[in-house]
């Protein structure tokens, strides 16, 4: 792995209108484009595959491998990887979150010579989303009341972040486990900042709103220490591997899971909240079962970029792909 290191001046050197352009060109590159019928999907049940209860496997980031990555998430559905990123780059990271959020919640900020390197959302963003307006107006709406930001919406960073990543060889990795190019996605490439004190979010797998004849890996990274009794919120997860969408049942919304399901189903494989440090990647795909952790006494911020990578034929239109 390497030492590229992300600062605030290589974000701020940035082109801005190059990045934006750019965006929107990775965009428009899926307009038209449809996912394969019936594509042959990376997670299929099979017996042999059973996984050693309760645990969700970790490793150091040189001992990361697309083999390795492949086995947790076939098995326990899940890799958490220790210091992926370094500490340095993951304070750029929480500044220019703070920055973006920031901007997405200020009324003003789209007006021209407000829009910068944290803010600059290319001019395709509403026309790609089938309900136009008002599906931007709500998607913008969500992430405002729920202390995040599409990273789309700042191109400078976005394309960071790609960089970012890129240097530490995730592009590689994620092509290997997918079998293929990975896409990534408008709705589902989100800066989060969390909000104090911390809502019951609903536990979910992703699968539920995005589909399940997928290819999918998520790669959530914390920005700042979070989780178990830290006092930032981090992951409360389910840690089994999972082959299909948990029944909604007495849940809040159609596409969550009760807790009292949730608490009670999972014999052996109890609800755990990890312990994170800035700069670990917890990897996870779509049909794994997690919620923003839920206590009453969190009094620290936490930070995280969501990322979710697709097969460049086996995406969820819905969550609007876009070419890397
Ligand atoms: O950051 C969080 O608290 C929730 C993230 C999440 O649900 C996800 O990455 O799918």
């Amino acid at each position: 792995m390497t030492a590229f290191e992300l600062t605030t001046e290589h974000i701020e050197q940035r082109n801005t209108a190059t990045d934006c352009a750019r965006m929107g060109t990775r965009i428009e590159e899926y307009r038209t484009r449809e996912a394969r019928d019936n594509p042959e999907l990376l997670i299929r049940a099979e017996a042999s595959l059973a996984a050693p209860a309760g645990e969700i496997p970790e490793i150091a980031a040189q001992e990361l491998d697309a083999g390795i990555l492949g086995e947790a998430i076939k098995r326990h559905g899940a890799l958490i990887v220790r210091g992926m990123f370094p500490a340095a780059s993951m304070a750029t990271l929480r500044q220019a979150a703070d920055k973006v959020i920031d901007a997405c919640a200020d009324p003003e900020a789209d007006k021209t010579a407000a829009r910068g390197h944290y803010f600059n959302p290319p001019n395709n963003l509403r026309s790609i989303m089938p309900n136009k307006d008002r599906e931007l107006g709500n998607t913008r709406n969500f992430h405002r009341t729920s202390g995040s930001a599409m990273c789309v919406e700042a191109p400078s960073v976005a394309e960071s972040l790609l960089e970012l990543y890129e240097q530490h060889g995730l592009k590689e990795l994620v092509t290997q486990y997918l079998g293929e190019a990975p896409c990534l996605s408008v709705k589902k490439w989100v800066l989060r900042r969390s909000l104090l004190p911390v809502a019951e979010a609903g536990w979910h797998q992703d699968g539920a709103f995005m589909g399940t004849d997928i290819n999918t890996i998520n790669m959530w990274i914390p920005l700042n220490e979070c989780g178990g009794t830290t006092g930032a919120p981090g992951m409360d997860v389910v840690p089994q591997r999972l082959y299909g969408i948990a029944s909604a049942e007495g849940a809040q919304f159609e596409w969550s899971v009760s807790d009292s399901h949730v608490q009670g189903d999972f014999a052996g494989n109890e609800p755990t909240a990890p312990v994170f440090q800035a700069g670990d990647a917890f990897f996870f795909d779509h049909l794994f079962l997690h919620r923003t952790q839920y206590r009453t006494d969190f009094t620290r911020t936490r930070y995280a970029i969501e990322t979710w990578f697709f097969g460049a034929t086996a995406f969820p239109k819905n969550q609007i792909p876009l070419a890397w």
